[in-house]
Order: C-alpha cells, then sequence, then structure tokens
C-alpha cells in the first residue's frame, strides 16, 4: 500500500497550549524522514513547526535486544479525560520473563493505563494505578493479538486475547483517564517519560496499537481481529505520531497478512 504521509502546520504559540507535552511533542520531522519517505517534504521556520503522521500498515516497531532505554513514545489526539477506551495490538515475542505492553503514564500517575504480561499472573490490565488480572496460559511464540477496554461508568474491563475474550472485571468506576500523558511501548514507566526495567522491557515486535475513546463490541473486536477496517480516533496506527528511542526498527509485519 502506497505510504502515505500527512503533516500539518500549526504555530509554535500554539505549543505552550500543550504545556509539558510540547517538551518532547509534536516531533519535529527531521532529514531522516526526508530520506526514508516518510514526508514529502520538509517544512520548518521559526513559526512553525511539523508533525509528522506515518502509516505504519503492515508494518512493526522491532526491539531487537534487550535494554532499558529503547522504546517508541506514542502521541495521542485527547482533548479530554477518558471516561471509556480500547487499546488494540499486535506482539510477537519469545521472552519468557514478565514484560510490558501499553504504558500510558501521567504526571499523576506512572500507570495511568498499563497492559502488562506478568509470567506468574497472566495479563495485567492497570487504569489510575489500580490493576485486575486476566489469568492466562503461558504465551507462545506466535504473534499474539490483544485488545483491553475500559468503561467508567461501570467499571468494566475487558481483555480479548486473539479474539477470544476473558471473564470480565472492575476497577476504577467513576475514574477519568487523564489527557496528558506519555505514552510507551517497549518499557513500562515507572515515572513519567522514564523508571525503566530492562526485565519488564519488550524484546520482539510491536504493531498495529490502535485506540479508541469507547468501548468496542465484540462484533467489531471480531472484525479488527479479523482484518477488518478500524477507524481509532486517539491512536491510529495507519496515521501515527511516535518518536523512536535507542534500537528500535521499522520493519514489515511478520504476523499473518490476513490477520494485520
Ligand atoms: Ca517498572
Amino acid at each position: 500500500m502506497e505510504k502515505l504521509v500527512h503533516w500539518f502546520l500549526v504555530f509554535t504559540g500554539f505549543s505552550s497550549a500543550f504545556g509539558q507535552i510540547s517538551r518532547c511533542y509534536p516531533r519535529l520531522c527531521q532529514r531522516s524522514d526526508l530520506d526514508n519517505g516518510f514526508v514529502s517534504s520538509l517544512y520548518h521556520t521559526s513559526h512553525l513547526y511539523v508533525f509528522c503522521l506515518t502509516d505504519m500498515h503492515k508494518k512493526a516497531f522491532v526491539l531487537p535486544k534487550e535494554s532499558d532505554n529503547s522504546f517508541v513514545t506514542l502521541t495521542a489526539q485527547l482533548k479530554k479525560p477518558l471516561t471509556a477506551f480500547t487499546v488494540c495490538l499486535y506482539t510477537y515475542t519469545d521472552v519468557s520473563r514478565d514484560y510490558s505492553l501499553f504504558s500510558y503514564a501521567t504526571r499523576k500517575q506512572p500507570n495511568e493505563i498499563l497492559l502488562y504480561w506478568s509470567k506468574t499472573r497472566g495479563y495485567v490490565f492497570g487504569v489510575g494505578g489500580d490493576e485486575v488480572i486476566f489469568p492466562s496460559p503461558e504465551v507462545t511464540a506466535t504473534p499474539v493479538h490483544v485488545c483491553a477496554s475500559w468503561e467508567s461508568a461501570s467499571g468494566i474491563a475487558e481483555l480479548w486475547v486473539d479474539g477470544k475474550p476473558k471473564v470480565r472485571r472492575s476497577l476504577k468506576k467513576g475514574f477519568s483517564v487523564g489527557t496528558e500523558a506519555i505514552i510507551v511501548l517497549g518499557q513500562e514507566q515507572d515515572s513519567f517519560g522514564g523508571g525503566f526495567d530492562k526485565n519488564q522491557s519488550l524484546v520482539g515486535d510491536i504493531g498495529d496499537v490502535n485506540m479508541w475513546d469507547s468501548v468496542l463490541s465484540p462484533e467489531q473486536i471480531s472484525t479488527l481481529y479479523a482484518g477488518g477496517p478500524v477507524s481509532p480516533n486517539v491512536l491510529n496506527w495507519q496515521a501515527l505520531k511516535y518518536e523512536a528511542h535507542g534500537e528500535v526498527f521499522t520493519r514489515a509485519q511478520l504476523w499473518p497478512e490476513a490477520l494485520s
């Protein structure tokens, strides 16, 4: 599929409105983006920033080496606190210890949203610092599709693994997820944008990371797992704002094309 690249121009005067987030985001397009074909042109004056949105369709981030300093930060499109969400992603790893799948931190709470594989407990799903466990047999070295959703009104948390639902749990009823966040793939945040531990790092591939500000229906999860169209409005793998740090590479996805 043709590589689509979009870019927005925003006056620097707006950047102060992003508060602390502007320290890391938005990502300024760099010369390497041009070389990699991510942007068709490069625009930067003293008054303008260029936002890069990359179409990651059929691509994955590859973190081939264990570390505490290789990771990817994602920028979400969020204007108001979340009272519901769904996040879905694919991972492919054969590490036999704990690892983080999705780490969304705010200044107040490093585990504002956390998706984590625990060797002894199964899938750990955290919201607002609390967590629920979805017991699961040890993951074999095949690509795994995971979706997690949460709804404030009921507190209901759902986890879907390879299109199959676990028994629902409940946490943080009435809570709202903060918007000023740093989202990290590959490492688990113990503080806002840091506090990484190599023993919680993901070694392998991660991709198709999408996020919605609603709870997807069982039908929508099935469609998504079958490779159907997705219209995510918080994180969009096909129009992704990201910044890679350390040894992270973008390569073709290894999971079945029919499921991507
Ligand atoms: Ca940690």
